[in-house]
């Protein structure tokens, strides 16, 4: 249910340029107009900046400088991702928290963003360093109606959305190097996980995973990534705004996922192509079996990695880690 606090902090910024008196407001909260006061007096305290003028009422003229799910939902504009936002200072990692909130009958869309993973996952069981404050690390809980065999889909639309988000944020030109890193510079910037709850041939829901590092300088980066990663701030030299970030990714990830299942997966793959990382070039593939040479030839209709074996035939391929050869 709802609290008081964030239906009065709804009520503010419904009404965002103007006044709102404290009889209306205890009216519409049905509480007295001196609790009224105390949750106001609350909120100036976590850095809320109130403009209050006798016989006028209320306005919200500044809203705190950190994440919560009240500044992120302050002039949020999706319709259905982010209208349900779990937000933790510190969490073992906000896959977690959306599994068991999905687990819970969570609705579509809903978001976990914490300031801090302890024990932030990548992929096959590695880490994520997760800083506190220092990038978004967000997870989000879709139920598509898509068949399992479809949902690393989801990963690459993910890393086009994200990669827009940055382009038109910063003005850096992100590469994607598949399936799920974004890379600034060659150094990696981001990484997504998407995991999934599924039957055979019907998705209970996904989560999918962004770890943005953002505002991390050299050191703040622990030191065995250090050659290898990078942030927004390391790339341009400026500090920049974590709830801007989510509002801007929520809103173009809520509309390119709506245009993925209307219209399927045909404009995420050029989308994605566009940001591929070296097609056309010489890679090494490895996985738990064996290791091959072969050329990076695209992605195909399906997401799969399109490669093309020293025979010339071009093979699909789902999973592995691939090399370049510098
Ligand atoms: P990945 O397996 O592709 O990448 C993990 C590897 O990346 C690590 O082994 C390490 O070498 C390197 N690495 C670790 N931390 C960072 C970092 N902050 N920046 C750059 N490189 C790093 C990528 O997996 C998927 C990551 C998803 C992270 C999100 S954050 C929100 C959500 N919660 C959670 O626990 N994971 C996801």
């Amino acid at each position: 249910m709802e609290s008081t606090r964030n239906k009065l902090i709804r009520v503010l910024s419904e009404n965002e340029n103007q006044y709102i008196s404290g009889q209306e407001i205890s009216d519409l909260l049905n509480i007295s107009r001196n609790s009224v006061w105390k949750h106001m007096k609350a909120l100036e305290k976590d850095g809320y900046e109130i403009e209050g003028i006798p016989r006028k009422g209320y306005r919200i003229k500044e809203i705190p400088n950190k994440v919560s799910d009240n500044t992120i939902k302050w002039g949020l504009k999706t319709k259905w991702l982010g209208q349900s936002i779990i937000h933790k200072s510190s969490a073992p990692s906000t896959q977690r928290l959306i599994h068991n909130a999905a687990q819970d009958n969570a609705p579509h869309g809903t978001v976990a963003i914490a300031d801090e993973q302890t024990m932030g996952r990548g992929r096959m069981n590695r880490n994520w360093h997760s800083a506190s404050q220092k990038g978004m690390w967000m997870s989000m809980l879709l139920r598509p109606e898509i068949l399992p065999q479809q949902a690393p889909q989801l990963t690459l639309l993910a890393a086009t959305v994200m990669a827009d988000v940055i382009q038109e944020h910063t003005a850096l030109q992100p590469l994607i190097k598949w399936p799920n890193d974004i890379l600034l510079n060659k150094k990696k910037a981001v990484g997504i996980l998407t995991e999934m709850q599924a039957e055979q041939d019907r998705i209970q829901y996904v989560v999918i995973g962004i770890g943005l590092n953002m505002n991390h300088l050299r050191k703040d980066l622990s030191e065995d990534i250090q050659d290898q990663a990078t942030s927004l701030h390391i790339e341009t030299g400026k500090e920049w705004d974590i709830n801007k970030f989510v509002q801007h990714f929520l809103t173009a990830f809520e509309s390119a996922y709506d245009q993925y299942i209307n219209e399927g997966f045909s404009v995420t793959k050029e989308k994605w192509e566009s940001y591929g990382f070296r097609i056309g070039e010489k890679i090494k593939i490895s996985n738990l079996r064996d290791e091959r040479e072969a050329i990076f030839h695209g992605i195909a209709e399906d997401g799969a990695l399109l490669i093309q074996e020293q025979t010339g035939k071009i093979s699909k391929l789902y999973s592995g880690e691939i090399h370049w050869f510098d």
